[in-house]
């Protein structure tokens, strides 16, 4: 009897750990694009489009590398519509000695397939998934001793244990963090050299089509899909990148520009989180394009820094916080999503262009995602479980593990603290100085308070005064508040008032939007 395989949609890395030295007449591969998942959340369109074409062009390689692949189409008849109906149905057809899977990247199946040893008669064996840096039980050893955890101690330990930017024990350059340099506002004109696009092959448009039937009522357009599917694509994504763009990814990296959506950001997540792409071999190649002398430090630490910093940081931290994170509202945040996050109309033109390529793209970038979309999110007091739902569907690149920490841990502070040190809040001027958004937009963000001012500036004050009590204790916010007392009574009433004008004027998301009716 042969070893079932199954793999999932993020998991489409040849040497992944559950084939890595296995025998090819020995196994048979499962591959399943089920409904439970296509719909768990109503994911952006271009998103089941990326995952469905990415893994039917996977299974076509492996085939082609000669290995047994089963792979089950959304329209095969009898498809059971979830990956424990699927492996009972190959479990019944081949009947294995063994099950061997990847554990999966979200808490809800790693407790179904925790049900699986029970209920099917072969041995199950739920593998770590070795394509991240650090291991679970590192963190958790880590986290065990700290009352707040910080990604930057956790980062210099992953430089330690890579031995990325490392003269010897120290620092490459004498700093662990180039951050101070990596502010540069946007000058005028500023845009990036366009990256790669892939346009869609039979495969893609067979699935794009399949998309549009089976889900045309989920939120995101289709036009400008353009996303590697294969290995190939994605490393030429990633040539272009370290070719053209790292450059200048570390000043820019803050700066937001309206229309230009990708800038110098690498746009590899998509392919990174599915498996296309290596995360340590990205770190490497960004290395030697410090070495040879082809992009600054600042730059080259702050790519390696996202990569084997925060996203290897939140991976552990969601195992190591679930399942109560999903829960989490420290800051008792009640109101719901407003209808634009999903149609894109207002008159905030930061919002509306985030929103906008959101929706065209399935992708939005780090700042607009922090101190756009988050930031507003934050200081509107929006739940938690809607501002999650909506992170989870709308990118191409969302899986809870990276979403949820994002979300309810650094951009809402749900989690008190944990994870940020003080809530990412700001206001209009902020982006106003990394951003040319203000220029074309209806409010203005040197108008502090009344009609025409920009709401993020008395919604900012707003915040501050409700969550007083627990931030003024802050150490790295609390002085803010004697900024605020100096105001005197009249100008805190003027902000109080304009704020809620503001909230008052927003209309509520009708169901539908994020999950089934
Ligand atoms: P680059 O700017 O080129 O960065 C390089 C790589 O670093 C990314 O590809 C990504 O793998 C990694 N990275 C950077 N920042 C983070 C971070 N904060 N957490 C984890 N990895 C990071 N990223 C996701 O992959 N999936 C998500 O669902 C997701 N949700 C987010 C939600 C919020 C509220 C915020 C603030 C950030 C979120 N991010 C998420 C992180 C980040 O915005 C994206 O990884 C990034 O925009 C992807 O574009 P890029 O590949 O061009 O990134
Ligand atoms: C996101 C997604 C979607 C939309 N569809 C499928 C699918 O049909 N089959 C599959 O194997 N994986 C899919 N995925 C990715 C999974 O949701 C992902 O593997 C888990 O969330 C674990 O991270
Ligand atoms: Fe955004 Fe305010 Fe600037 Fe308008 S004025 S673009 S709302 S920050």
């Amino acid at each position: 009897a042969p070893v079932l395989v199954p793999i999932l949609g993020d998991q489409l890395t040849r040497d992944l750990a559950s084939i890595r030295g296995r025998t090819k007449d020995d196994t048979v591969i499962l591959m399943m694009e089920v409904w439970d998942e296509a719909t768990y959340v109503k994911h952006h369109k271009q998103k089941i489009v990326l995952i469905f074409s990415a893994m039917r062009h996977f299974a076509e390689e492996l085939r082609d590398a000669g290995w047994t692949v089963d792979y089950v189409k959304l329209d095969a008849k009898n498809n059971a519509g979830s990956f424990t109906g699927e492996v009972a149905r190959a479990v019944e057809e081949y009947g294995p000695r063994a099950i061997h899977v990847v554990e999966p990247g979200e808490w809800r199946l790693r407790e179904d397939f925790d049900q699986w040893a029970d209920k099917f008669p072969c041995e199950v064996q739920i593998l770590p998934d070795d394509r991240f840096i650090s291991t679970q039980a590192e963190f958790d050893t880590w986290a065990d001793d700290r009352k707040e955890l910080r990604m930057e101690y956790f980062y210099r330990d992953m430089r330690r244990k890579t031995g990325l930017l490392m003269d010897g024990d120290k620092p490459e350059g004498g700093e662990w963090n180039y951050d101070s340099e990596n502010r540069k506002p946007p000058k005028e004109g500023l845009s990036a050299p366009e990256r790669p696009k892939f346009e869609p092959d039979a495969v893609t448009q067979e699935v794009i089509k399949l998309v549009e039937e089976r889900f045309s009522d989920h939120f995101g357009s289709l036009e400008k899909f353009r996303w590697p599917v294969t290995r190939d694509e994605a490393e030429e994504a990633a040539d272009a990148f370290f070719a053209e763009r790292i450059e200048c990814f570390g000043p820019y990296q803050d700066a937001m520009v309206a229309g230009e959506d990708d800038l110098f950001h690498s746009m590899l997540s998509t392919s990174i989180n599915i498996g296309l792409l290596d995360p340590l071999e990205l770190c490497q190649r960004a290395e030697k394009a410090y070495r040879d002398g082809k992009a600054p430090i600042n730059s080259v630490e702050g790519f390696i820094r996202q990569i084997i910093g925060w996203r290897e940081y939140v991976r552990r931290f969601y195992w190591n916080q679930m399942p109560h994170l999903q829960q989490a509202n420290m800051l008792n945040a009640q109101r719901g999503l407003p209808e634009f996050y999903w149609t894109g109309e207002t008159d905030m033109a930061c919002l509306a262009d985030s929103i906008r390529s959101t929706r065209e793209n399935a992708h939005a970038h780090h700042i607009q995602r922090l101190m756009v979309l988050g930031n507003f999110a934050l200081l509107a007091g929006l739940n938690p479980r809607d501002v999650q739902d909506w992170y989870l569907v709308v990118y191409a690149d969302a899986y809870e593990w990276v979403e949820l920490p994002n979300v309810a841990a650094m951009i809402l502070y749900a989690d008190g603290g944990k994870l940020a040190s003080k809530p990412y809040a700001a206001s209009g001027n902020y982006i106003n100085k990394m951003s040319n958004y203000c220029s074309g937009c209806k409010y203005s963000p040197a108008k502090k308070t009344g009609e025409g001012a920009c709401p993020f500036n008395p919604l900012y004050w707003h915040f501050m005064d409700r969550h007083r009590d627990r931030l003024e204790k802050n150490g790295r916010i609390g002085r803010i508040f004697s900024t605020w007392d100096r105001m005197g009574e009249e100008k805190q009433q003027d902000y109080l008032q304009s704020a809620e004008a503001f909230l008052e004027t927003l209309v509520p998301a009708s169901d539908g939007w994020a999950r089934m009716d």
